[in-house]
């Protein structure tokens, strides 16, 4: 009785287990970027967890997407004329986050920002 009493108890943990991680799956972000010649616009503004940051060049040069904050760093790879990439960042809560296009001049040109988390 106390084997089966004990293997409940596992089968619920599992369960309580997997469901966190459906959780946390499903309250990810997602924030389009949009690059232009020389501006990113950011649909939203990101929110602490995890961003999935949707990064399109609508200009004509191009560009890429950077992200620096809270002691870590990432970065696209240069994306062309019409081109997408995506980029996935697990943001902390409280944190200044700066983004740019370090392609070129671009970031002198215009290309960066900045967001708090919260
Ligand atoms: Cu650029």
């Amino acid at each position: 009785m106390k084997l089966i009493l004990l293997s409940l108890v596992a089968t619920i943990a599992a369960a309580v287990s997997l469901a966190a991680v459906a959780q946390s799956a499903t309250t990810a972000q997602t924030v389009r970027v949009t690059e232009v010649d020389y501006a990113i616009r950011l649909s939203a503004k990101p929110k602490p967890g995890v961003v999935k940051f949707v990064v399109r060049n609508a200009g004509d040069d191009g560009h890429d997407f950077w992200v620096k904050g809270g002691g870590k760093t990432w970065r696209t790879r240069v994306i062309g004329q019409a081109g997408a990439a995506t980029l996935t960042a697990k943001l902390k809560n409280g944190v200044k986050y700066s983004f740019w296009c370090s392609v070129g001049s671009h970031r002198s040109k215009g290309m960066s920002g900045s967001f708090v988390t919260h």
